[in-house]
């Protein structure tokens, strides 16, 4: 969809304030940096080293080497798997400190946070080899948290999450040389690669981006959401708002944006203090208002079913309200622009984490020692900031929009009766044709949650069941196909099942670390079915992703055999190899491979053509 910004009428509200008040926001930087870097767009040049930096000319005239012979195929691939263990480390650096919260709690260490779901513990416990017979649960948690905290070292053969993967598509990474072996060892090495002289194999970078992808999305990102799970709870079917309209006029409003649930869980029990909420009221607001944003939004929405303000392009256009007493941030997907935004109004822009601060920031730090006290100061700032609100400058879009969510794996298979029977017999007699995962971020480069929503729809019109995490699901959320009461844009054979089973057709299963939900419920059905997750009627789309996280995500879902269509064009059309080993050789030696197609329609066309490819190949 050319020439409009966003689909969502808040944002579209949002934006003529924000032009009317002469404010810039991530639509405005993105036209003034028109026409982007050629080179950049077709991933065709590199600053590895300082004979650098150079590039290679795409029409042939020019250089067709850097100053050290690297072609384009060399730098294209090198330059891929960057982004991919830039991707890997930080969804699995976000692993690495909950599970240390983890171990800090069960050491009596860490006081404020406890452990909530005991079963699911005990259960990856036993996972781990470890004893639970007789065991504290603290004792447990402890041995957990140190076997965990090996994944991401070297010393053992592989990932423990790899033996929930089919025997068969073990046996595929195995042939291939690409089973995951330590989670922090496959990010070092693809940086060890990637250094000059090193590999200028474009194949072999490529298959090992694939093994740092596996490292994120069978390591990092699926111990971030287990253990998370094991801390704050599995998320269970919950209730809620979205859009901007959650914020009050009213109200002391504080967002919090960012990924790690360690400190927005802490600033959800915080809120709730009587003694703070009467500090706010002292300060004639109506109460505390805690809102989310982006991931660490999705992960409240999901265990505490907290409004969730917006997705990624909304951060600056939450602030451009004139309502946010403060906007709380952790790490990841929070624009450096916020702090002089915020700057042109009363709200503190708060920065916690000691790994990311802020131009305009101020800095509080946070760590699990002293969260609730540190919550509490956080909030007692965002309240002393309420009467500073200049309530002339208030425009809240009355945009809100319920949704369900919760969609843990667990939450599906109690759903379903206990077992997965249930979805495999509607799979099998075409009630649900297949399914499909919708993930990833906002693009200015697409209009705001028009592809998200659009191919939802289009998916779940022909029978298609979406499972959402991340911006995507927040899309969902707002355009309300989050409610069992969307079914009735769903196919006939979906719309039923969603009303026999009281669910919406599509479901939101978190944050993006909680693809690793997907992927284990692929695992479970292809095991089941005695297949490879290859063969399976799923498939995985990005329609409008822009991080590097997704990249290494993308590349680990095709990886794990599923081919996925991405919805804005990845940097790396500089090289032929690179492209077709992508699109076209990925599928001979992982099952799965990528699509690029930016509009939504054609790209649900291309998913339905494969599920139901998948569905013949399997005689269903
Ligand atoms: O990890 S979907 S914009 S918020 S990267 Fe970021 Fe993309 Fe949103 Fe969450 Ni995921």
């Amino acid at each position: 969809m050319k020439g409009t910004s966003s689909i969502d009428p808040a944002s579209l509200q949002m934006l003529k304030v924000a032009r009317d008040g002469g404010l810039e926001t991530a639509w405005d930087r993105y036209l003034a940096q028109q026409p982007q870097c050629g080179f950049g767009e077709l991933g065709l040049c590199c600053r590895n080293c300082n004979m650098g930096p150079c590039r290679i000319d795409p029409f042939g005239d020019g250089p067709q080497k850097g100053v050290c012979g690297a072609t384009g195929d060399i730098i294209v691939a090198r330059n891929l798997l960057r982004m991919i263990a830039a991707g890997a480390a930080a969804h699995s650096d976000h692993g690495r400190d909950i599970i240390e919260t983890l171990r800090g709690v069960a050491a009596g260490e860490i006081k404020d946070y406890t452990i909530k779901d005991e079963n699911k513990l005990k259960a990856l416990a036993r996972e781990f080899g470890i004893s639970t017979e007789g065991e504290t649960v603290q004792a447990i948690a402890e041995k957990l948290a140190e076997a965990a905290l090996e994944e991401f070292g070297t010393r053992k053969g592989y990932l423990q999450a790899i033996d929930r993967v089919p025997s068969k598509r073990k046996e595929i990474w195995e042939k291939l040389g690409i089973m995951p072996r330590g989670i922090d060892r496959e990010v070092v090495e693809a940086m060890h690669r990637t250094h000059f002289g090193v590999d200028n194999d474009p194949a072999n970078l490529i298959l090992h981006g694939l093994r740092c992808s596996l490292s994120d999305g069978w390591g990092g990102s699926l111990l971030a959401t287990e253990f998370s799970d094991v801390l704050f709870g599995t998320p269970r079917p919950v209730r809620g708002r979205s859009n901007l309209g959650v914020l009050s006029k009213e109200a002391v409003n504080i967002l919090v944006h960012g990924h790690e649930p360690i400190l927005s869980e802490m600033l959800v029990a915080a809120a709730k203090d009587p003694g703070l909420i009467s500090a706010a009221r002292a300060k004639g607001a109506s109460g505390i208002n805690l809102a989310g944003m982006c991931c660490t939004g999705n992960e409240i929405l999901m265990r505490h079913g907290v409004p969730v303000a917006g997705n990624f392009l909304q951060q600056e256009l939450a602030v451009i309200t004139g309502a946010l007493e403060a906007v709380v941030v952790d790490v990841q997907c929070i624009m450096p622009a916020l702090g002089q935004l915020a700057a042109c109004y009363h709200t503190k822009f708060i920065s916690t984490s000691p790994k990311a601060k802020f131009p305009g920031a101020i800095h509080i730090p946070f760590n699990e020692h002293n969260a609730l006290e540190t919550a509490r100061e956080i909030i007692r700032q965002a309240i002393e900031n309420y009467p500073n609100r200049d309530k002339n400058r208030v425009f809240i879009p009355e945009e809100t929009t319920a949704y369900v969510a919760g969609f843990s794996v667990e939450a599906i298979l109690s759903a379903l009766g206990g077992t997965l029977t249930p979805l495999i017999e509607a799979v099998k007699n075409k009630k649900i044709r297949g399914i499909a995962a919708l993930v990833g971020c906002n693009n200015p480069k697409v209009t705001q949650d028009y592809n998200h929503v659009n191919m939802a729809k289009a998916l779940i019109a022909r029978d298609v069941l979406v499972v959402e995490t991340g911006c995507a699901a927040i899309a969902s959320a707002k355009a309300g196909l989050l409610l069992p009461e969307a079914a009735e844009l769903a196919g006939a054979g979906l719309a039923e099942v969603c009303r026999a089973l009281g669910l919406p057709p599509v479901l939101h299963m978190g944050s993006c670390v909680d693809i690793s939900r997907i992927l284990t419920v692929a695992a479970a059905l292809a095991r089941e079915l005695g297949v490879d997750i290859a063969d399976l009627p799923v498939a995985g789309a990005a329609p409008e992703w822009m991080s590097e996280k997704a990249v290494s995500i993308g590349a680990y879902v095709v990886a794990s055999g599923i081919f996925t269509v991405l919805g804005t064009v990845p940097p790396v059309l500089g090289s032929n190899v690179v492209a077709d080993l992508l699109t076209r050789q990925a599928k001979d030696l992982v099952g799965g491979y990528f699509a690029v197609e930016t509009d939504p329609f054609k790209a649900a066309e291309l998913i339905i053509a494969h599920i139901d490819a998948k569905r013949a190949a399997l005689g269903i």
